[in-house]
């Protein structure tokens, strides 16, 4: 049976009843225990994955696998033509479908887990840290804005700067990045800060400087702002500035106390609100808000606006889907038509040639 061949096929993976192999996630062998094909139709593209990587070069492996596997993607990848990684938890990626909603990894959101917080962990500089003597420690530090930690959102979860005029916090991504938008999570016990912070998408570390985004207009205590405020933020830059020269009733100068700023990009090949969407551009990537595909259309095996609709399977084929599998002249009529080349399946009739016979 399938999965008995499996196992042999893999030296030096002997799967034990209840024992892990290296490289192999735990639950997948849980799942190993139960046996049988529905087993191997979803879990298959995860061992071959492995597999390749532990044996690299082993094409016979490989063709093995192959035999015994209804699926089409490596392990991690799934989609059109296996072109998306799975940026979800350990055994919650699936070779058609992607990640399972609500799975995705640390740093990664949206319905299809394409949405990257890419100011994770990153540095930051800010126009000073509040420091309480007798300490001269900042006791709230700036870079508890980009630790990936909500906490309760208190005070004690969040960064407070010490009071200055302007006052301002800055994020660097390390490298110009096209941004989606920007969130940022507020503190809760405290809200007159909120009011009067502007956000700023530039590329210098001039304070303030670039893409103008957003003001922050609250009501002097704050209360009329979302605790997680997101922000239109669109375009090229390498840093996200938080400014202000607003000052509280209770301050003379500004102060600023978030809790967490993120700032998101659509992975390559996705767009939408949450980068949700697939869009299969010929040329480069699609717009991440509106999806649209520079000139040049959409590669074979794809049509629409945004080249995210697969030609209809054994019906059309080729770029924006223009051609029709009905039309080829295939030795074998039964033959399959893969959206993308249409190829036949054992030749053409006589006098045709050409992979789709045409
Ligand atoms: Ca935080």
């Amino acid at each position: 049976m399938e999965l008995d061949a499996l196992k042999t096929a893999v030296p030096g993976s002997v799967m034990k009843q209840g024992a892990p192999v290296p490289g192999i996630q735990a639950d997948v062998m849980e799942d190993v225990n139960q046996d049988g094909r529905d087993w191997i139709v979803h879990q298959c593209c995860d061992l071959i994955g492995d597999a390749m990587e532990m044996y690299l070069g082993t094409a016979v492996l490989f063709v093995i696998f192959l035999g015994h596997c209804s699926c089409d993607c490596l392990s991690g990848t799934y989609g059109f033509q296996c072109g998306y990684r799975c940026h979800c938890l350990p055994g919650h990626c699936h070779s058609t479908s992607g990640c399972d909603p609500g799975k995705c990894s640390p740093g990664w959101s949206g319905a299809t887990c394409h949405k990257q917080n890419v100011a994770l962990k990153k540095g930051v500089s800010s126009s000073g840290d509040a420091v309480y003597a007798p300490s001269t420690d900042a006791r709230y530090p700036s870079s508890l804005a980009t630790d990936g930690q909500l906490g309760e959102r208190k005070y004690y979860d969040c960064i407070e700067t010490r009071a200055s005029n302007p006052n301002w916090w800055r994020v660097d991504l390390d490298d110009i990045m096209m941004i989606h938008d920007v969130t940022v999570y507020f503190r809760l016990d405290y809200t007159p800060r909120r009011n009067g912070i502007q956000v700023y998408l530039t590329n210098t570390t001039i304070t303030p400087s670039g893409h103008f985004c957003y003001t922050v207009k609250a009501n002097t205590s704050g209360t009329d702002i979302n605790d997680i405020l997101s922000v239109p933020c669109h375009g090229r830059g390498r840093y996200v500035l938080l400014y202000t020269t607003t000052a509280t009733e209770e301050n003379t100068q500004p102060k600023m106390d978030f809790c967490e700023v993120e700032v998101d990009v659509c992975d390559p090949g996705t767009f939408g609100a949450d980068c949700e969407n697939y869009c299969h551009c010929k040329h480069g990537v699609c717009n991440d808000m509106t999806g649209v595909c520079p000139p040049g259309g959409c590669l074979a095996g794809c049509k629409g606006t945004n080249c995210s609709v697969e030609c209809v399977g054994n019906v059309e084929y080729g770029p924006d889907c223009g051609r029709t599998c009905f039309d080829r002249m295939c030795k074998e009529a039964a033959s399959t038509c893969p959206r993308d080349t249409g190829r036949c399946d054992g030749g053409c009739e006589p006098g045709w040639e050409g992979e789709d016979c045409t």
